[in-house]
């Protein structure tokens, strides 16, 4: 039986020298990318380390956050949706897809609604969650449960922290029963019926990790989440983020994952 983590594909996107100008809340230190290209290379071969087929798109330089392929689309088993990004720099991103996700999706359709962005959606076993954000408005959410309920997926809208980017800048799961979380998201109920592990304190942003098959890719920086982890005997990949963490991205949003063995 596939676990909901349990990929074979993955699309990436090339960083553009323009991912120095990509989207970021705060001041601190600018991105490089030269080093944003070295933590990419790192993905994408733990990606490949992992089992999966990955399929590298060409820079867009017109685009300097496109490198985070995961927000302007969301994949499961047959169908591709076009998500429409909330920040109006990443709008044009989805039609960019396109093309690539008529290749390997049977079924593909566009969000036609409010914003929603891939960051804010998390599968678990029980359901899809879908993080209200300032990326993610209410319109957008219901406009793309509805999409998902049309599939036979149930949805549940659950609301982000103000000050969190996206639902899974917080939270990701660490298996089929068990999510790992920043404190911030605990008390929200979007985990019910789920196991929660908190990120140590200091730690937050360790959140945005990625099962894939039997492995956890974490962010190499936050040595309380790596022994925790170690612990619970999990197979670790620790990835430097310390770049991308510049443009407030973390280990979701490099990549598209699905399996073409659910697919059918
Ligand atoms: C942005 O603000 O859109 C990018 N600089 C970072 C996107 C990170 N995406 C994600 O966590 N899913």
């Amino acid at each position: 039986m596939s676990r909901v983590f349990d990929f074979t594909h993955a699309i990436v996107r090339r960083p553009g020298r323009s991912v120095v100008a990509g989207l970021r809340a705060g001041g601190g230190p600018d991105p490089g990318y030269d080093a944003v290209t070295a933590e990419h290379a790192a993905y994408v071969a733990a990606l490949k380390e992992s089992g999966l087929i990955v399929e590298a798109l060409p820079p867009l330089e017109d685009f300097p956050d496109s490198v985070f392929v995961e927000d302007p689309a969301f994949v499961l088993d047959n169908t591709a949706i076009l998500l429409r990004p909330g920040a109006p720099s990443r709008l044009g991103e989805p039609a960019t897809l396109r093309d690539v996700l008529n290749h390997h999706f049977v079924d593909v359709v566009c969000l036609e609604e409010g914003f929603a962005d891939g960051g804010d959606i998390l599968i678990t076993p029980r359901e899809i969650l879908i993080g209200l954000s300032a990326r993610t408005n209410r319109a957008g959410a219901e406009a793309l449960a509805r999409l998902l309920g049309d599939r036979g997926l149930r949805a549940r809208i659950v609301e982000t922290p103000p000050d969190v980017l996206h639902l899974k800048t917080a939270c990701a799961l660490l298996d089929e029963d068990t999510v790992f979380a920043a404190p911030a998201l605990a008390p929200s109920g979007a985990f019910e019926g789920l196991k929660l592990v908190e990120t140590p304190a200091g730690e937050e942003a360790a959140a945005n990790l990625l099962r894939i098959n039997d492995r956890i890719l974490v962010c190499d920086r936050f040595p309380r989440t790596l022994d925790l982890l170690a612990a619970r005997r999990e197979r670790i990949v620790p990835l430097p983020t310390d770049e991308i963490g510049k443009l407030d991205a973390g280990l979701s949003c490099l990549s598209l994952r699905w399996s073409n063995v659910r697919a059918s």
